[in-house]
């Protein structure tokens, strides 16, 4: 029988919106726990034997008791139901003594990958579907390491099927973005593994990182966008799996999940652009589940008040709209 595993993360429930009103960052808080919620129902619908958390399912180690028993709930629903559920601390909610991951409300359902690789991989052997999960937690105290070195040179035992949960910075990534370069490796390591499917967190975006013959690596991208950055714009997803017998991956999906989407629009002083145009442009976009930020270059005088007076009546037209007047630099 094949194996169906899904794959999330980067939840980071409790995250708190402070750039919005307080409303509507409560809103979106609510918006984190659906999508968790949705996360879990989908995956049951996917018939999957194994649910894959791969880090920053929480904002902080000390989430509030609503977020814990939501997460708790849905884990007790899964646990049920006969799925398994695989975890591994990220970087905003890594492991400590009196961490969320140590609460019994959360620890009975899901198994926390932890301790140190430099000691051993911490893995998972289910011999009923003759699979082994393997977990590489974020190491906060020495969160440059790479976290894939260690693990290439040592002899893995592992089952036919094999699962790899791990939270870092690929390289190319690293690069383009400054605050992505803790736990680095290189998307062609993976290929040099052998697991059938490799978990990975922390980048936002939904990308496949790798793929190989039989295998595959994915960022499941967070479900919800968190901030108007890059990697927080657009459609999110969940990953849904399939592994044969033999451990190849047979099938990999996109499922989506976010309740609202994030986008950005930008004009520069010079383009040729009028208020006008910005106005045509944004109430193309009019959606009452998008959250748009646009950058427009300030005008002067009463050429400002008159393209203020114009854009702020797009306002009520979209869950949120930001507009950003950029002073020439
Ligand atoms: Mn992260």
């Amino acid at each position: 029988m094949n194996l169906r595993f899904a794959h999330c993360g980067d939840f980071h429930l409790g995250y708190d919106f402070g750039y919005l009103p307080p409303q509507k960052a409560a809103a979106r808080q609510a918006d984190l726990r659906v999508a968790f919620f949705r996360t879990v129902r989908e995956t049951l619908k996917w018939d999957a034997q194994v649910f894959l958390i791969s880090g920053d399912l929480f904002d902080t180690p000390y989430p509030s008791d609503r977020d814990v028993e939501i997460v708790s709930k849905n884990l007790s629903h899964l646990s049920k139901k006969g799925v398994r559920c695989f975890a591994i601390p990220g970087n905003h909610d890594p492991m400590h003594p009196k961490s969320v991951w140590s609460r019994s409300e959360i620890a009975r359902y899901a198994h926390l990958f932890h301790g140190d690789l430099a000691a051993e991989l911490a893995q998972e052997n289910i011999d009923a579907l003759n699979l082994t999960i393997a977990g590489i937690p974020w190491d906060s105290k020495d969160a440059f390491r790479p976290p894939l070195e260690e693990i290439l040179t040592r002899k893995l035992h592992l089952s036919d099927r094999s699962i790899l949960l791990f939270h870092g910075s690929e390289a190319a990534l690293a690069s383009e973005h400054p605050a992505f370069r803790e736990h680095p490796f290189e998307a062609d390591d993976l290929k040099r593994l052998p697991f059938g499917y490799v978990a990975i967190g922390h980048y936002h975006k939904p990308m496949d990182v790798a793929r190989w013959s039989g295998g595959a690596a994915c960022y499941s991208g967070s479900p919800e966008g968190l901030r108007f950055s890059d990697h927080n714009l657009g459609e999110r997803s969940i990953v849904l799996g399939e592994l044969d017998e033999r451990g190849h991956l047979v099938r990999l999906e996109r499922k989506p999940i976010n309740a609202r989407i994030m986008k950005t629009l930008s004009y520069s002083a010079g383009d040729g652009t009028t208020a006008d145009d910005w106005f045509r442009a944004i109430d193309d976009m009019r959606d009452p589940d998008t959250l748009l930020r646009v950058r427009v270059p300030k005008q002067n005088g009463t050429q400002q008040r008159r393209a203020e007076v114009l854009l702020s009546a797009l306002c009520s037209d979209f869950f949120y709209l930001d507009i950003v007047w950029e002073s020439p630099s």
